[in-house]
């Protein structure tokens, strides 16, 4: 929420491409779905209960994934190809994406048992609320399926659109089962899973497609792509991205016994001595093995490894960006530069 407006964006048709304007088709979406006809004329305290769910959910975010579809269109179309009417179905997907990361959220702080999100504390942790967040993630879920129908019902790839959310569920969930078996709660700490290989799948399946793969494929579907080799540059865009948070959130993943960036990097460069100390102190819930862990992690200078591996991640995908020639290289410098600036 403390980031600032984009810089504003001036169109012919007189639509800015800012926060504001973006925000404001999220209220438009939701009062539709409190009028969504399926719920005929149910009480108003179970529609204000909706209402709340969605509020402090979904809208809270930085956003950069919901406002990338608009910048996708635009980057295929240039700024004088898209209407107000372009407009507002490019930032309705990009709140289906919003949409579809909040249902995420919800059910993933209840499976990590966190503590707050967004700065604030996490949904089902309000005393209200508790295991009814279960419901309320899959309410937040088919939301998104309702906004599609509400908008795209009539659209040549309406079919082609519900398929694509559904099939990123599909791999997003994956990548959250590697995530949460590979962690293995209460189970044996092996540092033979902890490789970068496999930090790299968990990452890609359970972050990348969502968050990058998605928003591309919606610009590119209502700019009119539908040749299936266009959306196969994903492979070769995904399969260099790490997560770019995870630096700034080793706090739990340490005690959660997670297959985390840190921990593969660090298990290639520690000593013996050190390894067996992170055997001892990995995925225990104690301060001091924390603190032991955290002190490993300086001794092999993680901090400026994580520092060049960014900055030479960022290298290769530029030239990456530079070879292929499908689509104008907007689509994708437009999300990595947010992405890059941000992680720094
Ligand atoms: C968050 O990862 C996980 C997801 C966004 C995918 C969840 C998928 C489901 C099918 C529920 P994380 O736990 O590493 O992120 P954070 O540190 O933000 O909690
Ligand atoms: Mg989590
Ligand atoms: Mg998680
Ligand atoms: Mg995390």
């Amino acid at each position: 929420m403390t980031e600032p407006s984009p810089a504003k964006k001036m169109k012919p048709s007189g639509y800015q491409h800012t926060r504001e304007n973006f925000l404001a088709v999220y209220e438009k979406l939701r009062d539709a779905l409190l009028e969504d006809k399926v719920l005929g004329n149910q009480p108003t305290h179970s529609k204000e209960w909706l209402k709340q769910v969605l509020d402090y959910n979904v809208p809270g975010g930085k956003l950069n994934r919901g406002m990338a579809v608009y910048d996708v269109l635009e980057a295929i179309k240039g700024p004088e190809g898209i209407s107000e009417t372009d407009a507002f179905k490019a930032n309705t997907l990009g709140w289906c994406v919003e949409w579809l990361q909040a249902f995420f959220l919800v059910a993933d702080d209840l499976m990590d048992g966190s503590i707050t999100r967004r700065g604030q504390p996490c949904w089902y942790k309000q005393e209200k609320v508790g295991l009814i967040a279960c419901n309320d993630y899959i309410l937040i879920e088919c939301c998104i399926y309702r906004i599609i129908k509400h908008n795209f019902s009539g659209h040549p790839a309406y079919v082609q659109l519900m398929d694509m959310f559904h099939e990123v569920t599909f791999q997003t969930s994956h990548g959250q089962l590697l995530d949460l078996i590979t962690a293995a709660p209460g189970g044996e700490v092996d540092l033979d899973k902890y490789t970068l290989d496999n930090y790299l799948r968990i990452v890609t399946y359970k972050t990348a497609f969502y968050s990058f793969y998605l928003p591309i494929a919606c610009g590119m579907l209502l700019a009119g792509i539908s040749d299936p080799a266009a959306y196969k540059i994903q492979d070769d865009y995904l399969d260099c991205y790490g997560d770019p948070k995870v630096i700034g959130k080793i706090g739990t993943d340490i005690e959660d016994n997670k297959c985390s960036w840190l921990i593969c990097t660090a298990l290639q460069h520690v000593s013996k001595e050190q390894r067996e100390i992170i055997k001892e102190n990995y995925g225990k819930h104690d301060p001091k093995s924390v603190a032991a862990i955290k002190a490993i992690f300086n001794e092999v200078g993680l901090e400026e490894k994580f520092k060049a591996y960014e900055a030479d991640s960022y290298k290769h995908l530029c030239s990456r960006i530079e070879e292929q020639k499908a689509l104008p290289k907007g689509v994708f410098t437009s999300l990595l530069h947010k992405i890059y600036k941000r992680s720094k």
